[in-house]
């Protein structure tokens, strides 16, 4: 079993609505959903559009290996209708990207493990230090809390009020 952390994010339709519709579809078919984060409004980083993201970050126990991982989110964002289009950055239903994986490091071609732009990011190191500010980075030596403290990203994070599903739904 490990502990994988999990980020997600939408920013197109009902954005409560498909993190919910992935909580699910996580718990169903990646394993045990420890801890879920607050979910929060946020700018979009690395490209602009209109269309604010809420992002979260929930904690997994699985028993599938990385590239097993990957097939299952592929998988999932495919059915919640997710389209890839070229280059670049895109609004989205939905996204969910690997941010830690227990203590594995991998650098292939179809992953990075752990998510390579995890310290450059407040959307991702806010909800993160919510539910494991303590959790060392496997690469960086520094736990997640130090990182946001030291994070130059000035995008906004706002604490969205919504009944995104706990825990203890699943
Ligand atoms: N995801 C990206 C690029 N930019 N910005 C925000 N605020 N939230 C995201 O989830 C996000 C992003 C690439 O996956
Ligand atoms: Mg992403
Ligand atoms: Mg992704």
């Amino acid at each position: 079993m490990k502990r994988v952390f999990l980020g997600l994010g939408s920013n197109l339709d009902d954005r409560e609505a498909n993190l919910n519709m992935a909580l699910c579809r996580i718990a169903e078919n990646v394993g045990k959903v420890i801890k879920t984060s607050s979910v929060y409004e946020t700018e979009p980083w690395g490209f602009s559009a209109e269309d604010l993201f809420l992002n979260m970050v929930v904690e997994v126990e699985t028993r599938l290996k990385p590239s097993g991982l990957l097939g299952r989110i592929l998988m999932i964002e495919a059915k919640m209708g997710r389209l890839r289009s070229g280059k670049g950055y895109s609004s989205r239903i939905i996204d969910i990207d690997i941010l830690i994986f227990g203590d594995i490091v991998l650098n292939t071609k179809s992953l990075v493990i752990p998510h390579p732009l995890i310290h450059e990011r407040r959307f991702v190191l806010v909800p993160f230090s919510e539910i494991a500010p303590d959790l060392v980075h496997p690469v960086l030596g520094k736990d997640i809390k130090s990182l946001l403290k030291e994070c130059k990203d000035k995008g906004k994070v706002r604490l969205q009020d919504c009944k995104t599903a706990r825990p203890q739904d699943f």
